[in-house]
């Protein structure tokens, strides 16, 4: 059986998790129309199957950061961990935007591969919004770049996900199933809680303060009927945990109203959630509290 691990690569807010989303049939990772959303490693597994259902491949696909120019320790520690993830790579999925000009950015990660010796398919990403000629145009451009495969894609559409799954497992070697054929995602449901929390705070801040924002679950327990969810906000100063409060309180309340929602389709049970601010100043920068907030360095 042919089976590997995975990276999925490229810019910040490209689509690499609404790609993977897509490609495993369920969101294990958050999705914002801002740049640099995702902040750790995301394992998605897909498992593909005969007419019995036995598997006959398997993916694990590993969503990434998007590699950016660091301002922050914590900028500088999740382009690591992207680099990181090509150790363990059989394949390396590498994300580009049709809608945007290949750009400085995608030309160091293209050379960042190719020094890893990494075998790489490029899906150009959001076809759905771009133009036939700006697409072939694109794929004319990246095809210099010398890589296996490229592939058009909608990651939003679903579209042309097919061609791209038959690329990557192509590339793969033989190997044993790494997971059970249905699970989809390795993250404790205390992480995937916290990252659905700061989902949708982010979609409700504006400028620098989306990366301001951390989540950590403290604790998950039940009570009674109810899933208890006690979850602290993080921000990096005063001014910000008044934003992320709103007007008497009305941003707290409608992003926690959202995540409850969705956590209880989610766990399949009512949730009490439980959502406090707390200001670390500049965590972003802060080693030890990088370290506390679970960014290895
Ligand atoms: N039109 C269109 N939009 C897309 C597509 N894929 C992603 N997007 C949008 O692009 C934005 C970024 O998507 P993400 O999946 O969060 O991007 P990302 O590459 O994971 O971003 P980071 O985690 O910040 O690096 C969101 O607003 C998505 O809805 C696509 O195929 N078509
Ligand atoms: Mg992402």
């Amino acid at each position: 059986m042919k089976s590997g691990f995975v990276p999925v690569v490229g810019r910040p807010n490209v689509g690499k998790s609404t790609l993977v989303n897509a490609l495993v049939g369920r969101k294990v990772a958050i999705i914002s129309s801002r740049p640099q959303t995702t902040r750790n490693a995301i394992r998605g597994v897909l498992t593909g199957t005969d007419d019995e259902g036995r598997p006959v491949y398997q993916v694990v696909f590993v969503d990434t950061p998007g590699l950016h120019k660091p301002k922050t320790e914590l900028g500088n520690r999740l382009n690591s961990l992207v680099y990181g993830t090509l150790a363990e790579a059989d394949a390396v999925v590498f994300v580009i935007d049709a809608t945007a000009p290949i750009g400085p950015g995608d030309r160091l990660i293209a050379d960042r591969l190719r020094a890893a010796d990494a075998d790489v398919v490029v899906a150009v990403n959001k076809v759905d919004k771009a133009g036939k000629e700006q697409v072939a145009a694109q794929l004319l451009e990246a095809s210099n770049w010398d890589f296996g495969a490229y592939v058009p894609v909608s990651a939003l559409k679903g579209a042309n996900l097919a061609p791209l799954v038959n690329e990557v497992v192509e590339r793969l070697p033989e190997g044993p199933l790494y997971f059970p054929p249905d699970m989809v995602t390795d993250q404790p449901e205390e992480v995937v809680a916290a990252e659905i929390i700061r989902e949708k705070f982010l979609s409700r801040l504006r400028e620098e303060l989306p990366h301001s924002v951390a989540v950590v679950v403290d604790d998950m327990y039940r009570r009674g009927e109810l899933l208890v969810v006690e979850a602290r906000v993080i921000v990096e100063r005063d001014s910000q945990k008044g934003i992320v409060i709103g007007k008497g309180g009305s941003v707290l309340r409608a992003a926690g109203t959202e995540a409850r929602e969705e956590l209880e389709v989610l766990f399949g049970t009512k949730v009490h959630l439980d959502l406090r601010v707390k200001v670390e100043p500049d965590w972003q920068r802060r080693p030890h509290l990088l370290d506390r907030l679970g960014f290895r360095g």
